[in-house]
């Protein structure tokens, strides 16, 4: 028997994953943050479009707002934004998730698995990083708008079987899933690519495809990412041109997705911003470098809240 998943959050990526899990015959709960939604998914079932024109897929998920969820020691989850990661949510979660359960946390920025150990003793953390591009369309529907990877690592700190666990059922979910063997670079490395894609396409409201578009475009995202590579390179993150190249891979193959920081803007929810380009300014700082473009970024965004 395969063991059970949870999937924290149901946002745009919490449901992509529980709808790809099911689908796949996986036992999943998803837990919610409001007991609306929970309600919307048990009664009318999750609904997934895995590409543009193809059927939409019906599965039948448990669901729960999360903080009436009895505990659990499967393999968890968390989809929930960086920015939820506070002292009452982890003390919550710590309930939720006994020592010897597996959490696996796919927060884009840095700085979030540090707190996640502290607060999660006995548990395995897991760290997924993802480029898939998903949309939720309703409180019980999603669309998969980019196909992308899941890079996985644990920094040699999980036990093997769980870290093997959660590859395992993330590769029967039908992802493209890599262990990373260097987790603090590739963190490093998606922050890179948040920086650049997210604030551009939420302040210029685009399609991250749409980044592609133009040469002024094109000429944004050059400066941006050049004084991001800047501040991460004195932070030991190599590897410039096959970084620029990335972003452009990532930007084709989401193309049609509305970028994860658009999505908040457009719910009038609080974006990572703080944690993404904020947390490069704050880095740059740290090491007495400038960094103009991501600070210009951060009161960009701020300023459309
Ligand atoms: O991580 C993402 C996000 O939107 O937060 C990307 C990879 C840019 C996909 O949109």
């Amino acid at each position: 028997m395969d063991e059970k998943a949870a999937v924290l959050g149901g946002g745009s990526l919490g449901l992509l994953l529980a709808g790809k899990l099911r689908a796949a015959g996986r036992d999943c709960v998803v837990w919610t943050r409001t007991r609306e939604q929970a309600d919307k998914l048990n009664e009318e079932d999750l609904l997934l479009t895995e590409a543009e024109g193809a059927p939409e897929r019906r599965s039948t998920v448990s669901a729960v707002a999360w903080d009436e969820a009895p505990p659990f020691s499967g393999i968890v989850l968390l989809t929930v934004k960086q920015t939820a990661l506070e002292e009452r949510f982890l003390r919550r979660l710590a309930e939720l998730v006994p020592p010897g359960g597996t959490v696996v946390p796919f927060q884009n920025g840095i700085g979030h698995v540090e707190a996640l150990r502290e607060a999660l003793p006995g548990r395995d953390v897991v760290v997924a990083l993802t480029t898939e591009g998903a949309l939720r369309t309703g409180m019980n529907r999603v669309r998969h708008t980019g196909r992308g990877d899941i890079r996985l690592g644990d920094d040699g700190l999980a036990r093997p079987e769980r870290l093997e666990a959660v590859e395992r059922m993330l590769k029967q979910a039908g992802f493209s899933v890599f262990l990373s063997k260097m987790l603090d670079n590739d963190m490093k490395r998606k922050l890179l690519i948040n920086a650049v894609i997210n604030p551009i396409t939420a302040i210029l409201r685009i399609p991250n495809g749409a980044i592609l578009e133009s040469p002024e475009r094109l000429a944004l995202a050059e400066s941006l990412f050049r004084e991001t590579y800047g501040v991460l390179a004195a932070y030991g993150l190599e590897g410039e041109a096959e970084l620029w190249d990335a972003i452009a891979r990532v930007c084709e193959a989401t193309a049609g997705n509305r970028s994860s920081m658009l999505q908040d803007i457009d719910a009038g929810r609080t974006t990572e911003i703080d944690s993404i380009n904020g947390m490069i300014a704050r880095m740059a700082a740290a090491k007495n470098l400038d960094a103009p473009w991501n600070r210009m970024a951060t009161a960009l965004v701020k300023a459309l809240h």
